[in-house]
Order: C-alpha cells, then sequence, then structure tokens
C-alpha cells in the first residue's frame, strides 16, 4: 500500500477509494501572456501532490495535510462558498466547490511541490483533487475542462486572477516535452525537451524571496494588458504584431504601452523557441530566454533584485540563457546550462547571494515529467 494511504487510513480509519498524483511545473518561456490569450511552453516538473480520497456517505467535507501532520480541518458540503477555509484549504475546497459532489469526502493531500518557490504548487493541488474528483464521481471532464474549473476555483474560491497556464500544464503535460499550449482554446501541442542528450541541463534556482508585490503586482499588470486591448479595439494582444503594435504607441500611455509591449514581444518569443527546439538549436532558445528575462525585467517591470542576480550569474558561469519564471516578484529562475557546469554554477549563484545579503537560495533539476493522473483506485 502507499503511503499516503496509510497516512489516510490512521487518520480517517479506513481505505481511500482513489489515490491520484499532479505535478508542478516551470515555464520555459511565454510569461505573463497566459491571460492575454497567448501560447506558452511550459513543462511538468517531477515533484507532485498526491492526494488520497473517499467518499463519505453524509455531506461532511474532511481535509488533511502531511505536512499540517494530523489536523483535520472539517466543513459542511452546504456551507461552502468563496473564501470559507484556511488559506491552503482552500485550493482544495474551491475545486470542489467549482466540480460540485453530491456525497461529503475524506481528503488527504502531501504536497511535495516545494511551496512559495514558483513552481505552481498551487496549481498541482487543484489539479490533483480535480483528477481524483473526476475520476471518483464519473464526471467524464476533459483535461482542459478541469483545467479551467481549477482556475476558477482559484479565481473565483481563493480570489488569485491567475490565467490557465499552471492549471492546464498541470494536467496536460507529457514526459519528455514542453506543452505548447494555446491559451485561447486549451489546444495543444507536445514540443520534444530533450536536453539531456545535448550535455544539457535546466537548473532551477529558488531564491527564496518572496516580495510583498506579488499580490497586487500580479492584478496589476493583467489590468494594463486589458487596457491595452481596450483602447486599442483590438480583441486582443494575441492578435496584434510587434511592428502594428508599435506603430500605434502613441494611443497608448507609456506605462500601458510598454506593458503591453513585453506581452506581444514575449508572443513572438514562444513561437521562435519552438522553432529553435525543433531545429535543436539549444544557443538561439538561450537568446530567447535572456530577451524573455530582459522584457520581464526592464518593460514588465515583474523581476526582483534576486532573480536577476541569479540570471546574471548563471550567465556568468556560461549558462546558454537564464530568465525568471512565473509571476514574478520573487520565486524561481531558470539557466539552461551545460551539465558538467552546474555545480559550478550554483556555488558562484550561493556565493553571489550571500555577497549581496540575499537568504541562500535553494536549487533543483527536473526533466519535464508527465502530467495528472490517478495512481491507484
Ligand atoms: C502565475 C499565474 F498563475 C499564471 O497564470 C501565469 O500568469 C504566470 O504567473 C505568469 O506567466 O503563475
Amino acid at each position: 500500500m502507499q503511503e499516503i494511504s496509510i497516512r489516510f487510513s490512521e487518520l480517517f480509519g479506513r481505505t481511500p477509494e482513489v489515490v491520484a498524483q499532479a505535478p508542478g511545473r516551470v515555464n520555459l518561456i511565454g510569461e505573463h501572456i497566459d491571460y492575454s490569450d497567448g501560447f506558452v511552453l511550459p513543462f511538468a516538473i517531477s515533484d507532485c501532490t498526491v492526494v488520497a480520497l473517499a467518499r463519505r456517505d453524509d455531506r461532511k467535507i474532511r481535509l488533511a495535510s502531511v505536512q499540517k501532520s494530523a489536523e483535520i480541518f472539517e466543513v459542511s458540503l452546504d456551507d461552502l462558498a468563496p473564501m470559507v477555509g484556511e488559506s491552503w484549504a482552500r485550493y482544495a475546497l474551491g475545486v470542489l466547490w467549482v466540480l460540485g459532489i453530491d456525497t461529503g469526502v475524506d481528503l488527504l493531500i502531501d504536497g511535495r511541490v516545494p511551496l512559495g518557490a514558483g513552481l505552481s504548487s498551487s496549481a498541482a493541488l487543484e489539479c490533483s483533487i480535480a483528477i481524483a474528483v473526476n475520476h471518483l464521481f464519473n464526471k467524464n471532464l476533459s483535461l482542459p475542462e478541469l483545467a479551467r474549473a481549477a482556475q476558477k476555483a482559484e479565481n473565483e474560491y481563493v480570489g488569485v486572477p491567475c490565467g490557465i497556464m499552471d492549471q492546464s500544464v498541470s494536467l496536460m503535460a507529457k514526459a519528455g516535452s514542453a506543452l505548447l499550449l494555446d491559451c485561447r482554446d486549451l489546444s495543444s501541442e507536445n514540443i520534444p525537451f530533450l536536453i539531456a542528450p545535448q550535455g544539457l541541463e535546466l537548473l532551477i534556482i529558488d531564491t527564496q524571496a518572496h516580495h510583498k508585490l506579488v499580490d497586487g503586482g500580479y492584478a496589476e499588470r493583467r489590468a494594463s494588458c486589458e487596457r491595452a486591448v481596450a483602447e486599442l479595439g483590438i480583441t486582443s494582444l494575441r492578435d496584434i504584431s510587434v511592428a502594428q503594435y508599435a506603430a500605434r504607441q502613441s494611443e497608448l500611455d507609456p506605462v500601458t504601452y510598454i506593458r503591453g509591449f513585453h506581452a506581444v514581444t514575449e508572443m513572438k518569443r514562444v513561437l521562435d523557441s519552438v522553432d529553435a527546439l525543433k531545429h535543436n538549436n539549444f544557443a538561439r532558445l538561450g537568446e530567447l530566454l535572456n530577451a524573455s528575462h530582459r522584457s520581464l525585467r526592464d518593460d514588465y517591470t515583474v523581476s526582483c533584485p534576486e532573480l536577476n542576480l541569479a540570471v546574471d550569474t548563471a550567465l556568468a558561469q556560461g549558462a546558454l540563457g537564464a530568465r525568471m519564471v512565473g509571476g514574478g516578484f520573487g520565486g524561481s529562475a531558470i539557466a539552461l546550462i551545460k551539465a558538467d557546469q552546474v555545480k559550478r554554477c550554483e556555488v558562484a549563484i550561493s556565493r553571489a547571494f550571500s555577497d549581496a545579503g540575499f537568504k541562500a537560495p535553494r536549487f533543483f533539476t527536473s526533466l519535464p515529467s508527465e502530467g495528472a493522473h490517478v495512481i491507484s483506485n
């Protein structure tokens, strides 16, 4: 029996009916454009959130997390409403609320995606529950439908205005590939991302920085993109080329213009990256990662000193490319680097952080892994 099933039995005095897991993610490129209908290119990491679930014959929801020891949070199905629950529990309850279940459940979560590292531990939690509930309650929802449900839970139940990228990749990713996702209709293509045979690794640097701006800053950037769309009278930033956008600069205020400029240039960088990957041109991919970072740092202004130092140090150590990933203002950066340079790079980044008086960073590497699935039932 799996470890989580044993813990579930100890806690709830019965065996789970289903165990499922969903991974966190790293976004290779295509940052802050999922909410502008863009193409993005994330992949799933090997760290997952695992959930064990069993139905009850009443309307109680009992929820516990391995990371919060045996503390059981209890709520009635009839009392589910936005913001009900402890902060972490809201992500789980939100999914139950959106999917609509007709009996209570016992639910145990084992979250193994590093928290606060910008690797989408929240999407992993939501999607592990979405896939388990879909299976146990015979919902027959497709992966894109489950992604939309998980996003809705985060938007409306938890109150975070995230886009659709993290939930989609957590559900739809394939091992060995990055997911080229069209955020407009959630169609996707698996783009092989096999860097090991090239002697390369993708180093993930968790800066351990969490700047307060994160909540307001994300919503504010999103609002700027929406303003650009409204003022230019277009359907989305997806529907305008870089040249067309630049030609209309005078119609927008400077801040709105520069935010939208990040979005339209990032959309092009994603498609150029796919082309680079299809031609095994990792030097070109590295240049595009660097350009993405500069755009996020200078135009979209969602980077921070820790992320910039991680990126600059990785490049000084010979990385082909490096950039911040995720929402920004902290969290992780990635560096595409020769495998035999990884250790030296880690040492240099740790030293640079210590010299700058920053908290010690953490390092991970991960191959592109499989999306959410039921492990046992
Ligand atoms: C966060 C959000 F949740 C995503 O939807 C996406 O916008 C990302 O930031 C930035 O690309 O992870």
